[in-house]
């Protein structure tokens, strides 16, 4: 009997604690395109103030520096190394292949605890039906699952219609960061008891570049050109951001005018570096999406938790994509059935501690980085090695690889060893 009314005061406890989550994810968008990270025009107040009222975190880490690879790690709270999603899951063909079903996926974890799940937006790990977000624990899925859509006409790269509801093919009509904040905000109008655990994954600003009166331009077949038909980019793309800004001001608006603010942990981030293109910047940092220069994978983090994280706050930990499972775990009190790679971010961001140390990884096939405090080494694509002090030398131009022979040698037997890790872990896509 008193086990059981003590088993009943813990469900009790984290009822009341455990929190509502909103995970807004940007596509492609660089560390230098908001107004907080200074872009020199595009306008984005809603972001600049969820950075006041919570924390930026300005050393956070896309874990790949293209799409996919980030998004399984998110999922996974672990290196995308382990479940085998290197590199983007191609449109060509469009493969069976995806996030194997084995992998336990943060949406799985959330709901086997009670919480009701939705996603909303760009899946982008796996075409086929069976690797649907509705198969990886999401209750309700609305959005497309390859690397981008024409914003109307929701045709993706290589022609094919790409809108689902759960795992069929649907025809929808709307701008694509409208209705996936349309649908956010109907899910979390539904009544429930449940705490909700949102992840709502824009396809903007990544191309095509049309901004929301620009209509369509794909039909089925016919994709081209695939960056957009629109003849000012600059335009478009800017319109694409301070949409975006503006949509998820009136999702927090509705969080306020229901009183759901306080009990809402909300992060926004993107999922590698921008293009530099059209007004993407990925400045200070060097290079862009695709490679593994800070251009490539340093992006923004804004989180905010009303009552709880302190607002105003600037960190500069090293954290990554794969630390937000960990983290969301944690915060609802809940063991984890996998051994993650990611780390539990609630202490740093709810009281201030700091981080273990830790060296972080990117690798895709012989491309790599790594980095250990204040240094950074890379395998360049051409196959060169470099090393770069980030405290003194942000945006990678004084290559130290001949200075520092015993660091050097010293990061790679790291890295040797951190691939030798993650390759037992992998599962062979088909
Ligand atoms: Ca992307």
């Amino acid at each position: 009997m008193r086990l059981l009314l003590s088993f009943f005061m813990v469900l009790g406890l984290q009822a009341i604690e455990r929190p509502n989550i909103i995970l807004i994810m940007a596509d492609d968008m660089g560390y230098g395109e908001l107004g907080c990270t200074g872009h020199p025009t595009f306008k984005t107040p809603v972001l600049d103030q969820m950075a006041k009222d919570g924390v930026l975190l300005t050393d956070f880490h896309s874990n790949g520096a293209v799409c996919s690879p980030t998004r399984a790690a998110l999922m996974t709270g672990r290196y995308q190394n382990r479940s085998g999603i290197e590199g983007v899951v191609t449109a060509v063909g469009h493969r069976h292949t995806g996030l194997d079903l084995s992998e336990w996926t943060m949406a799985e974890a959330l709901k086997e605890s009670g919480y009701r799940t939705a996603m909303f937006g760009k899946w982008h790990l796996g075409y086929q039906p069976s690797f649907s977000p509705v198969h990886q624990g999401f209750d309700k899925f609305k959005g497309f699952v390859s690397g981008n859509i024409d914003f109307f006409s929701h045709i993706d790269q290589v022609g094919h219609e790409d809108w689902w509801v759960r795992d069929e093919k649907v025809k929808e009509e709307g701008y694509l960061t409208k209705i996936i904040t349309d649908y956010s905000i109907d899910f979390i109008k539904e009544t429930s008891d449940k705490p909700f655990f949102l992840y709502l994954s824009h396809g903007a600003p990544h191309y095509p570049y049309q901004g929301p009166n620009d209509g369509a331009y794909r039909t089925p077949g016919n994709p081209e050109p695939i960056l957009g038909a629109v003849e000012d980019k600059d335009r478009a793309y800017k319109e694409m951001m301070e949409y975006l800004d503006a949509e998820i001001g009136r999702l927090l608006s509705y969080l306020k005018n229901q009183g759901l603010e306080k009990n809402t942990l909300i992060i926004f981030c993107s999922d590698n570096g921008g293009t530099g293109t059209y007004g993407s910047s990925n400045k200070p940092y060097r290079a862009t999406k695709g490679t593994f220069y800070e251009g490539g994978h340093r992006v923004p983090a804004i989180v905010k938790w009303p009552g709880k994280i302190k607002s105003g706050q600037l960190m500069d930990a090293p954290t990554m994509t794969m630390d937000f499972m960990p983290t969301f775990l944690s915060l609802n009190n809940q063991p984890s059935k996998v051994e993650f790679d990611g780390l539990d971010l609630s202490g740093l961001l709810l009281k201030g501690e700091a981080l273990a140390q830790r060296q972080l990884f990117w690798r895709k096939a012989k491309e790599f980085a790594v980095r250990d405090g204040e240094w950074k080494l890379l395998k360049t694509k051409k196959g060169d090695l470099e090393l770069y002090n980030l405290a003194q030398d942000k945006s990678e131009e004084h290559n130290l690889i001949k200075s520092e022979p015993n660091r050097v040698k010293s990061m790679l037997k790291t890295y040797e060893e951190w691939l030798k890790d993650v390759s037992s872990g992998v599962k062979k896509r088909s």
